[in-house]
């Protein structure tokens, strides 16, 4: 009986024990990746930038804004126009919000 019990206790546990290993794989200091979406209003391809109008981020506590974005390759913009509607995660590092992905919205996914 008292096996049982700790074998359950011990399964119970398993997947916040899972989670936390996974965390700590990313390291303390790895910034969390924010999803939003928006329509990219301008390509800045000599700066590696895109001008996007974002929708509200309730994680960062900003409201919906048109706004700057870096990125590192070209080929993370590869199918993004300018006027593309599109989905993106990015990152704070320090003042520069650094696109991680960023694909395309089909209009009908609207
Ligand atoms: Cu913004």
């Amino acid at each position: 009986m008292k096996t049982s019990l700790i074998f359950a206790a011990a399964l119970a546990l398993a997947p916040l024990s899972f989670a936390s290993d996974h965390r700590d794989h990313r390291g303390a200091d790895a910034p969390t990746p924010i999803a939003t979406t928006g329509y990219v209003r301008a390509i800045d391809a000599d700066g590696k930038r895109l001008t996007i109008e974002h929708d509200a981020i309730p994680a960062l506590n900003w409201p919906s804004m048109t706004m700057r974005f870096a990125y590192e390759n070209d080929e993370t913009i590869q199918d993004i126009t300018a006027g593309s509607k599109v989905k993106f995660d990015f990152i704070q590092k320090g003042r520069v919000s650094l696109i991680q992905n960023i694909s395309t919205v089909p209009a009908e996914a609207e």
